[in-house]
């Protein structure tokens, strides 16, 4: 049976804007402020969507979420009306609003862990939605992440959903931005790779002294076990702490995977080779034959990785076995990033050509191609059981560019986000939004 690697993209929501509120995030922190451009953003998403789909790949959509979320606000002590509530949080206490207006949903890398069907113990899709507690805004995505994710992957014969773990920082869990998946073919058991920040009930492991890490062991290991993968699927490994500290706050800001290829960075993991001869004696075990490749300090530093995001990139296999690695913009403005990708590409190794995209919306608040896609390995059975309003096609592009153009303003700032005709204007669109993709009810005011 053929199996694909389905990449579902985030599309950006209205309230796009720059709240500085990722402590941590060095993007999020220093464009604080500064004007946003919504509809800008969502179709620099869009765009990308539409050339991974005509270049062959499977390209689904993820449906951003209600903001401002009142309920949250609510569930804060502003009380009254909705134009109330946004009115008094927004004289009271303006960071609430903020953070009640992200439109951080969109890094959907950090919606879910999903493991296939092939590497689980009832041979069902997993999906464990991300509890995101590290950071208020994005703690309050999780129940709607569950709604949008159960009504694209309904089918209970073939999907598994688990709620976000306990809301508790010992479990923090930012889903599959810590996760990746090696494997031969996507559709043969393969190998989970889980990387953690730190330990939140063993003092043994390090961490980091000056940013948060937000995925904990605990948390990861809570999944594998939810999903029902085996001991020889799994391999657990530490991010280094120092490279948290100097602003990688997920692991996919540092390595990237796919197929049988590691491609990280030289300072990305603790215990680099051990962790390395875990995996390729996992993966052989699987048929498969593991490959890394480590990018040295001296020719790309941590900075340079977090300034570009060149691992935040996506690794995708092509028809004839060579791979394909998609970056943002920031990657060829860097003279030592874009000459080792230059060397890279011209190797002969497994990875033959880059792509350039300008993702700048998303980028200036820390989010580059791999944090605005998820990625489902789906068996051809399974992919036809995914609800199909949300696969992309041509039509469905055009239909959601015109959406967008009609919506969505092109300029936010934070005083917009006082006013309440924002949250009119947010609903009404995605109240369309969800006739377009053909998700039922999955919104708070849709749903209250
Ligand atoms: O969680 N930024 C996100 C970026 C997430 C990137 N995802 C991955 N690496 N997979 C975060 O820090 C910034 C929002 C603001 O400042 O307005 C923000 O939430």
């Amino acid at each position: 049976m053929k199996s694909f690697e389905v990449n579902f993209d985030g599309l950006v929501g209205p309230t796009h804007n720059y709240g500085g509120l990722s402590f941590g995030n060095v993007a999020s922190q220093s464009n604080s402020q500064q004007a946003s451009n919504p509809k800008e953003a969502a179709l620099q998403g869009l765009e990308k969507m539409k050339a991974l789909m005509d270049m062959g790949f499977v390209q689904g959509v993820l449906a951003p979420q209600e903001r401002p979320d009142v309920a949250a606000l609510r569930s804060l002590g502003f009380s009254g009306t909705d134009a109330q509530v946004i009115e008094r949080a927004a004289k009271d206490a303006m960071p609430l609003l903020v953070a009640s207006c992200s439109a951080s949903s969109m890094w959907v890398a950090n919606a879910a862990t999903v493991s296939p069907s092939a590497d689980t113990a009832d041979g069902r899709v997993h999906f464990t939605a991300a509890n995101l507690n590290c950071k208020f805004h994005r703690s309050i995505e999780h129940p709607t992440t569950s709604r949008v994710l159960g009504a694209m992957f309904a089918d209970q014969q073939h999907f598994a959903h688990h709620a976000a773990l306990p809301a508790v920082a010992q479990f923090g869990d930012e889903g599959a931005a810590n996760h990746t998946r090696f494997c031969r073919d996507y559709g043969e058991a393969g190998v989970e790779f889980f990387v953690y920040g730190r330990s939140a009930f063993d003092s043994r492991y390090p961490a980091p002294q000056k940013y948060p890490a937000r995925q904990t062991l605990e948390a990861s290991q809570a999944v594998a076990r939810l999903h029902g993968l085996s001991e020889e699927g799994v391999v657990f490994a530490q991010q280094n702490p120092s490279v948290i500290d100097q602003g990688v706050f997920h692991n996919d800001v540092i390595a990237v995977g796919n197929g049988e290829l590691l491609f990280h960075h030289q300072d990305a993991f603790l215990n680099t080779e051990s962790m390395l001869d875990e995996l390729r004696r996992k993966l052989a075990a699987r048929g498969a034959k593991f490959e890394s490749i480590s990018v040295p300090r001296d020719q790309v530093t941590v900075d340079d990785a977090v300034r570009s995001y060149l691992f935040n990139s996506q690794l995708l296999s092509r028809a004839d076995g060579s791979m394909l690695l998609i970056v943002p913009e920031e990657c060829r403005a860097n003279p030592r990033v874009w000459s080792y990708l230059q060397g890279l590409t011209s190797a002969g190794g497994p990875i033959r050509e880059v792509k350039v995209f300008d993702l700048k919306q998303s980028m200036q608040n820390g989010g580059g191609p791999a944090c605005l896609r998820l990625r489902v390995a789906l068996n051809e059975t399974e992919l036809a059981a995914v609800n199909p309003g949300v696969i992309m096609s041509a039509p469905l592009y055009d239909t959601l560019t015109g959406w967008v153009n009609k919506h969505y303003r092109d300029a936010l700032r934070e005083s917009d986000l006082a006013d309440p005709q924002l949250l009119l204007e947010c609903r009404t669109a995605l109240d369309e939004l969800t006739q377009i993709l053909k998700l039922g009810s999955v919104y708070p005011f849709q749903i209250n």
